[in-house]
């Protein structure tokens, strides 16, 4: 019907990888300028897209995860984090005090220095951005 026509194509999306390292602010810049943003995850079905489009790369690649306030994590897209999460057992855990941007790590998501430059993964909008 068109409630559900309309969820498939405000959720239809593509990932893509890009394993060049960059801090999380370089590759939000890069993803916004070539794509519509950093990576956003909103369910399980968008976290086993994006863990197909890691393609078995286990290492550290940035996603659209920041901590707008202490302990307050967003998307760069602006959206809000839904119920669904992926944290890794114990994270977020602000290491060292530093740790206000996300990570995916062996599939899951950490916090992580933003200052830290790996490999990092945004998401393309088949309608575009909203923005
Ligand atoms: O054990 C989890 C812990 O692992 C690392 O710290 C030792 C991560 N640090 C970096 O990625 C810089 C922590 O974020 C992580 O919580
Ligand atoms: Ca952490």
């Amino acid at each position: 019907d068109f409630l559900l026509l309309l969820s498939f194509f405000v959720s239809h999306q593509q990932y893509h990888f890009i394993n060049k390292s960059l801090t999380w602010y370089e590759a939000q810049s890069f993803c916004r300028l070539k794509y519509t943003d950093l990576a956003t995850i909103n369910d399980m079905d968008d976290e086993n897209q994006l863990i197909n489009t890691l393609g078995g790369n286990v290492t550290s690649s940035w996603i659209g995860l920041y901590d707008g306030q202490i302990n307050r994590w967003l998307w760069s897209d602006g959206s809000g984090i839904a119920s669904f999460t992926q944290w890794s057992p114990g994270e977020p855990n602000n290491a060292g005090g530093i740790e206000s941007c996300g990570e995916m790590y062996d599939s899951l998501w950490n916090d992580a220095p933003c200052g830290f430059a790996m490999a990092y993964v945004c998401y393309e909008s088949e309608r575009g951005s909203f923005k």
